[in-house]
């Protein structure tokens, strides 16, 4: 009898910590609470068979299917802050894009994938440390260089502890429906991956014996490849204000032309310079609350970008955005407060 309880209360700490995603921001501004993300059919349950189809998007809901889902849309180079249930379960975030499809809302997203996006171990912490610090958020910026359309975008916190037995990592997974603005073609992003297929039981970043008996985790780098380039301006909404004005044009003007189908957008992208658009968008700060409308209070005057020289790439990354890696053109300078930190060839990082 006492050992069952033991058990039993060993699961519900367990359960406790289990996580769904539950809301998103664009630019600082939230369509709502699980509004735009498929509800999990599996409770707050992770995903451990990494070749079902479950891993691409979870279980899905019986109760709210993906047609009743709304679509969202975003603009390429938007910041996209997400939120999860808070989460003691050490390990990477990482967030992909599959698309662009037509209708978003009838794909399961089984097929090509490409990361955007990953925050694995900085100075002595996991990602879900790091979340845990800011409200349990994480933002990124999407990349420049999209084609327009239809996307799943899948937010994956990959759980550790259990990662000592093959098939004992946890993957929570959340699947956002967004509608994206953007100026590059199908296929510009690469590398891609496929979902199912590209995550092994026994990968080194999935299964790990020796995760509580002498695992170094600095050089860890999440499942699903490197982070693609999309053919674009490097990733990043900041990268708009400090490339010359010439080559500015397609991103404002996409930005412009699809300000009146963004809800998202509180002030008219066309009442703004891009500088104010950019620093805008770069000043959400991971620490912003829970309100559902921007945090003003966190914002950088756009003065603050005014003087920045015009000539060349050299800008300011926003705290958590990529800074720099192979294939990277965009900005290399961090946000005061942060460094920029190398996290594989491919990436690295303001933190
Ligand atoms: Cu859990």
């Amino acid at each position: 009898m006492f050992s069952q309880f033991i058990l039993s209360s060993a699961l519900v700490a367990a359960v406790a910590a289990h996580q769904n995603l539950h809301q998103f921001w664009v630019n600082g501004e939230t369509p709502g609470y699980e509004v735009g993300i498929r509800p999990s059919g599996n409770g707050n349950n992770p995903v451990t068979d990494v070749t079902s189809i479950d891993i691409v998007c979870n279980v899905p809901s019986t109760t709210k299917p993906s047609s009743q889902v709304e679509v969202v849309p975003v603009i390429e180079g938007n910041t996209i802050k997400v939120q999860w249930d808070s989460s003691s379960h050490p390990g990477p975030i990482t967030h992909m894009l599959a698309g662009p499809f037509d209708d978003v809302t009838a794909e399961s997203g089984k097929g090509a994938w490409v990361k955007v996006d990953e925050l694995d171990y900085v100075d002595g912490k996991w990602a879900n440390e790091l979340m845990q610090a800011v409200n349990m958020t994480h933002e990124f910026t999407l990349p420049i260089g999209l084609a327009s359309g239809q996307y799943l975008l899948r937010s994956e916190m990959l759980a550790l502890h259990g990662a000592q037995t093959i098939g004992g990592a946890q993957f929570y997974i959340g699947c956002m429906q967004i509608k994206v603005t953007g100026t590059g073609s199908a296929g510009s992003c690469t590398p891609s991956i496929e979902l199912p297929g590209a995550y092994n039981a026994n990968d080194a970043n999935i299964y790990i014996p020796n995760v509580y008996n002498g695992f170094d985790p600095t050089n860890y780098t999440a499942p699903g490849g490197p982070v693609a380039s999309c053919g674009g301006s490097g990733s990043g909404s900041s990268i708009t204000s400090k490339i010359p004005s010439s080559t500015v044009l397609p991103i404002s003007s996409a930005a412009t032309s699809s300000a009146t189908e963004t809800s998202a957008a509180t002030t008219p992208v066309s009442d703004v310079p891009a500088t104010d658009v950019a620093a805008t968008s770069a000043a959400i700060a991971p620490s912003s609350s829970l309100t559902t409308s921007a945090p003003t209070s966190t914002l950088v005057p756009p003065t603050s970008t005014a003087t920045t020289p015009t000539t060349g790439a050299g800008g300011e990354v926003a705290k958590y955005g990529q800074c720099g890696g192979k294939n990277y053109s965009g900005a290399t300078a961090c946000a005061s407060g942060s460094t920029c930190k190398v996290q594989n060839d491919y990436y690295s990082q303001c933190v």
